[in-house]
């Protein structure tokens, strides 16, 4: 049988739909120290300067729904999930990049990371999750918060996520340097590093 005829409707190519959520990530489940957290946008800010929030600044931001598909790359997708939480692009607003700056790097706990395009970081879908289906998320689902970028695969969503980097050129994050692809976008089956075209990342 040809692949389309495995092809799940709806879903992008390779993936299949799962029912009920796996805890997918690598490393242990941080501890949640309210005293210590901030979210930090650092780097190649408009200003210059540095801004940290803490947990109940980060809470108090104006609050977004989205609905969307979740595509693990490993080609389970969960359909419809409701995460509630911050807009990337409300952080962006509120803690603007310099006008060069062309890529995000996402930070969570113990040096996590996933690089972004800007402009995949601005989609109106992009967001810190601190809720799923209105029940804030569970430890192993990133609580506090995690970012979701619905229309890339899921490693470029970190859970456990402290903060934001504005970057002037492209730089790898922690999957993206370990085999995975630069740009992972799921409707092109952007799995693997091997499959990347040239300029579509850093050199490894
Ligand atoms: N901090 C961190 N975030 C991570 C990962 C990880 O290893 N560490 N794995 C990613 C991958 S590969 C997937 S599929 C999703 C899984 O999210 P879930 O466990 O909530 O389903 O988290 C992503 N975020
Ligand atoms: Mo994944």
């Amino acid at each position: 049988m040809g692949r389309d005829e495995h092809r799940e409707e709806g879903l992008p190519p390779g993936q299949r739909p799962q029912r009920g959520w796996p805890v997918t990530h690598y490393g242990p489940v941080p501890r949640f120290r309210p005293d210590r957290w901030d979210f930090r946008v650092f780097g190649a800010t408009a200003d210059g300067g540095r801004t940290a929030w803490n947990h109940e600044e980060f809470s108090a931001l104006p609050y977004a729904t989205v609905i969307a598909d979740f595509h693990c790359v490993t080609r389970f997708s969960m359909r419809g999930m409701e995460w509630g939480g911050i807009a990337a692009a409300t952080v962006a607003k509120l803690a603007p990049p310099a006008d060069d700056v062309t890529h995000v790097m996402v930070w969570a706990e113990y040096g996590f990371s996933a690089n972004l395009r800007l402009s995949d970081f601005l989609d109106p879908q992009t967001v810190f999750a601190t809720h799923e289906s209105g029940q804030p998320l569970t430890a192993e689902h990133g609580f506090p918060a995690r970012l979701v970028v619905p229309h890339l695969y899921a490693w470029k969503g970190p859970k456990w996520v402290r903060g934001i980097e504005y970057m002037t050129t492209d730089r790898r994050g922690f999957w993206e340097e370990r085999g995975y692809h630069n740009l992972a976008d799921p409707w092109q089956e952007q799995r693997f590093t091997y499959q990347e075209s040239p300029g579509d990342g850093p050199e490894l």
